[in-house]
């Protein structure tokens, strides 16, 4: 629950690195620019309860008092780092006895032109905003007292519709920042509607795809080493049309057909005839659901879950905003089999509960060192934290149970089998002739 008190008393207190409690405001006191949706509208208390995930995992809280938690990023020490939209913050989470629930949180900034993404690198923390990046460094040594950023780049488009990133640096080492298409469907030249790339001091700035419309979240395959990320189809044409996508981009220069095309390449009405004519689209390697908000996505690469979660995806769909039935609202897991996906089915449920009750919604998914999955919810302003055991407990009983299997040394006492001899004693039924 958001406590108001604290609200009321961190409006005069809260300052830049402080302790989150629990909603950041400006140093002087007055409103950030944009002000944070869990103020307008208080956050809702994370219902663990009534989170589903499958059998033996389990779902904790890790943090809760996280206005808008959205993009996550893991320092190497463990040091999460949290970035958002509508709240204009960054936080730090720490979990300083590793006991797998968070003990401390910092705002790292504030104020800032919807923070989502956030990357780490060589001990410097990168965000993301609208129309730049920039760097936090020493920020693990300095998380009561943050320095002022460095500009990393200033180079990218100011439009905010789509214009919230999320970042990660590459296995080339580079900072992959996508630009939405600043519009539901439109035509932009570059760097719009695609996925950037930068060195990272900011320079080399290109084009790495092009065609997508909206990615907020994309990881590389932690084998193959190929870019994947989701895409958000357009809105305004029905209810299932068109889908989510989940896409794959194994080199620079594909492209992966908005506005052109969606889904398995099927042309969109308006703009499917002005397409350039040799242009190839990439078809998505599976189409989610339309509206179903794919987000944040993530491979598996931790050893807690058992082995055929290995190096699958986790997907957050963080929920329909103008579909007339709500769909979305889970965390999936995509299977993969090679380079193609088998199958999507539900991990984490419970977001959307009887009578279209919103009471959440995933953002993204960061694995663990212990190979625990986390999931951000920037609606319930909460990070979860899933874990799985293994049934022991089962296994354990049958144990104890071994010793009856002396019983099965009975089996040797198969000999008795020779009981079946006894069938050929079976003559004796000749005795029938007791008839
Ligand atoms: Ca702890
Ligand atoms: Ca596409």
């Amino acid at each position: 629950m958001v406590d108001f008190k604290g609200v009321i008393s961190s409006l005069l207190v809260l300052t830049t690195g402080a302790l989150i409690d629990p909603l950041p405001r400006l140093s002087s006191g007055a409103l950030p620019r944009s002000l944070p949706a869990a103020f307008a509208q208080p956050a809702k208390p994370p219902q663990l309860d009534k989170m589903t995930v499958p059998p033996n995992f389990k779902v904790q809280l890790y943090k809760d008092n996280l206005p808008n938690a959205r993009s996550m990023a893991l320092s190497p020490s463990g040091i999460l780092f949290v970035g958002t939209r509508t709240a204009g913050s960054v936080y730090a989470v720490v979990d300083k006895d590793k006991d797998g629930k968070a003990d401390e949180s910092y705002v790292i900034a504030k104020g800032l032109n919807m923070p989502n993404g956030v990357a780490f690198r060589n001990g410097s923390l990168y965000v993301a905003e609208i129309n730049r990046v920039i760097r936090f460094d020493n920020i693990e040594q300095h998380l009561k007292d943050p320095p002022t950023p460095v500009v990393v780049s200033t180079s990218f488009p100011d439009k905010r519709h789509h214009g919230w990133k999320f970042i990660r640096f590459g296995p080339d080492d580079k900072l992959y920042v996508p630009v939405g298409a600043p519009c539901n469907v439109c035509m932009r030249p570059d760097p719009f509607a695609g996925i950037s790339r930068i060195k990272p001091d900011g320079t080399g700035q290109e084009v790495f795809a092009r065609g997508v419309r909206n990615t907020v979240g994309f990881d590389w395959h932690p084998v193959t080493k190929q870019l994947w990320f989701t895409d958000n189809g357009r809105d305004l044409i029905n209810d299932t049309t068109p889908p989510d996508e989940l896409n794959c981009a194994p080199q620079a220069g594909m492209h992966f057909g908005f506005p052109y095309f969606y889904g398995d390449n099927v042309p969109d009405s308006e703009f499917g005839p002005k397409a350039p004519p040799n242009l190839k689209p990439v078809p998505p390697r599976f189409p989610f659901g339309a509206h179903v908000a794919a987000l944040g996505m993530r491979f598996y690469t931790g050893s807690m879950f058992p082995a055929e979660y290995k190096n699958q995806m986790f997907v957050a769909l963080h929920g329909s905003w103008n579909s007339a039935k709500k769909v979305g609202y889970q965390v999936v897991l995509a299977k993969l089999d090679g380079d193609k996906v088998t199958s999507v089915t539900p991990f984490m449920t419970g977001f959307l509960q009887p009578g279209e009750q919103v009471i959440g919604r995933p953002v993204d998914v960061q694995v663990m060192p212990d190979g625990a999955l986390l999931v951000s919810d920037d609606d319930a302003g909460a990070i979860y934290r899933v874990t799985y055991n293994k049934p022991v407990a089962p296994s354990k009983p049958t144990k104890p149970t071994a010793p009856t299997k002396p019983t099965a040394p009975t089996k040797p006492t198969a000999p008795t089998r020779p009981t079946a001899t006894t069938k050929p004693t079976a003559p004796s039924r000749p005795t029938a002739p007791t008839k």
